[in-house]
């Protein structure tokens, strides 16, 4: 069949479109991009129009049924009238006027050639009116001559047509068989003398296959079909594209933003360590200064005297300045895991934000309130004057008890005092007046050491208490907020997970038509580039 090289890139081609229609109708594209398509398609199955002209007789729908190997044209019904053989699913004939009638045949290589068989020119339907309905349009024009005889018409025919439009004509000599050696050499060479200045007789099937069917016209054509379909699968693939690359960029930001989070929690986790200990250290520095202040006001005229001279100094030392700073300490804390998590907070914010995700709102600004629930708690926990009343109630308690020598003191002095007099039991008064002064002078070293003892005890519980309330808290707002970060990320990841998995299969589609529309026109350019007698050969 002539032409097979190009019909068969015009099927690949074909296909392609087939296929890149079904991926527009699936992607909704736009009625703009479905008409478009539409015409790319028309355009690719526009048929070749072939014309045979010639005497009546000379053998043109011979030629035809011999040129496409199948006894379509020649019906009788048809002698002089132009016969159109379109391509229809049934056989149909339809009169267009009286002198053309559309024959309708279910033949395949009608959808590719629409065929028109003219009027011989010795019958009236072949006016110049009639045949110029075909003639301008024709890819080719099979000008038939009989071997034998004048064919005057044909040559009257030739004198007046336009030589822009011969170009198109291939001049045949039909019947050579039927005709003698001497008369059909006649024929040939006063054809050849008289058609000289017109393109040269080639073997009829090489030249169309070549000069009509395979003619950088048609290839043209081709090439702008494949590229207008490469821009519209560019078009249509946009979304699924950019869908595509969302999806990339939020796998990759969740990706990302799972190692700064875990750095910003060990960053937040940091700077909670650091502030615990700073705490810690309040409590020491309590604990030394309640010491020095027992040391100091705890002597033997302080075991006398009524009033506790030194408790609204121990109170203020060690309850009121420790208060103050914990508090100062825990608002500074707060303060540091509050500015380290909303710098991690507002980071992912935007970075979500550049990726067109809305998954997180502003910072929470309730560091306050995380604040005073915190105050609240190291109150609840640490009650203001515990220690103190403690500490005091040690004291009077112990300063009844360590009295008790100062008065066996005095009374052994009394009684040492009658003993030399008497000189009876002086040696024991003595060693009882001993005993009792030591008791008596070491009494507050005693009692500073027991409640030194008490206050350790106290202040230590009190940093434990404190602590372990202070950090727990904060490490669960960190969690908190950590885990809130962490939530919007595996959200993100998973919507990315499931972009990509929906428009994979798309993009893929996309990837493949593009590929072969790009292989369709570079096959397009090698036919092209290949030199013409070259194309000639492989076509015929
Ligand atoms: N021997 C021989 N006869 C041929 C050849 N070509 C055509 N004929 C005969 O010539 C006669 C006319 O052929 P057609 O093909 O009908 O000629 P046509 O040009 O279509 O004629 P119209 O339709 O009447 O204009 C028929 O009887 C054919 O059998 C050929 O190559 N050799
Ligand atoms: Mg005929």
């Amino acid at each position: 069949m002539i032409g097979d090289a190009y019909f068969q890139l015009r099927a690949q081609i074909g296909t392609s479109l087939f296929s890149l229609a079904k991926l527009a109708r699936d992607l909704d594209a736009s009625e703009g991009a479905l008409a478009s398509l539409h015409e790319l398609q028309a355009g690719l199955r526009e048929p070749f129009l072939f014309v045979a002209l010639g005497e009546s007789g000379a053998g043109k729908s011979s030629l035809l049924n011999a040129l496409f190997g199948r006894d379509f044209a020649g019906d009788p019904a048809f002698t002089g009238r132009a016969a159109v053989f379109r391509h229809g699913a049934e056989t149909r004939d339809v009169p267009l006027a009286e002198e053309i009638v559309e024959a309708e045949r279910p033949h395949i290589f009608l959808r590719d050639f629409t065929i028109v068989d003219a009027p011989g020119f010795g019958s009236p339907a072949a006016t110049p009116h009639v045949l110029q309905r075909f003639l301008p349009a024709a890819d080719a024009v099979l000008f038939v001559f009989p071997a034998a005889g004048e064919a005057r018409a044909s040559w009257d025919f030739l004198a007046q047509a336009d030589r822009e439009f011969v170009r198109r004509f291939v001049f045949l000599v039909q019947q050579a068989d039927a005709a003698e050696g001497d008369q059909l050499m006649r024929a040939v060479l006063g054809l050849h003398d008289r058609l000289r200045e017109l393109p040269g007789l080639e073997k009829l099937e090489r030249y169309l296959d070549a000069g009509i069917i395979a003619s950088p016209v048609r290839f043209q054509k081709l090439r702008e079909i494949c590229t207008a379909a490469d821009d519209l699968l560019f078009q249509l693939g946009g979304r699924t594209r950019s869908v595509s690359e969302t999806a990339e960029r939020k796998l990759k930001l969740a990706d990302e933003q799972q190692s700064a989070l875990a750095a910003a929690k060990d960053e937040a986790l940091r700077s909670l360590d650091r502030d615990v200990w700073s705490l810690s250290q309040i409590f020491e520095a309590a604990q030394r200064r309640g010491g020095e202040i027992l040391r100091r006001r705890i002597n033997q005229p302080a075991l006398w005297r009524l009033d506790i001279e030194w408790r609204d100094l121990f109170f203020r030392e060690l309850e009121e300045r420790v208060r103050e700073g914990v508090v100062r300490n825990v608002q500074l804390a707060a303060e540091h895991c509050d500015a380290t998590l909303r710098a991690a907070w507002n980071a992912q914010r935007e970075k979500l934000h550049e990726c067109g995700v809305e998954a997180l709102g502003p910072f929470p600004d309730d560091c306050a309130a995380h604040v005073a629930t915190l105050e609240r708690a190291i109150a609840e926990s640490d009650p203001l004057g515990a220690t103190t009343s403690a500490v005091v109630d040690r004291f009077i308690a112990g300063r009844v008890l360590l009295r008790l020598p100062a008065f066996v003191f005095a009374g052994a002095a009394v009684l040492a005092v009658i003993a030399w007099f008497t000189a009876f039991f002086f040696g024991i008064m003595l060693m009882l007046l001993a005993l009792a002064f030591a008791v008596t002078a070491f009494a507050p070293a005693i009692l500073q050491e027991h409640l030194s003892a008490i206050l350790r005890r106290a202040t230590s519980a009190r940093r434990e208490r404190i602590l372990a309330r202070v950090e727990a808290e904060m490490r669960a707002e960190i969690d908190r907020v950590c885990g809130e970060l962490k939530a919007s990320l595996g959200s993100v990841a998973e919507s990315g997970t499931k972009e990509r998995a929906d428009s994979q299969p798309t993009l893929d589609r996309v990837l493949q038509l593009a590929e072969l529309f790009d292989h369709s026109i570079d096959e397009i350019e090698s036919y092209e580039t290949r030199p013409a007698a070259d194309a000639g050969n492989s076509a015929a």
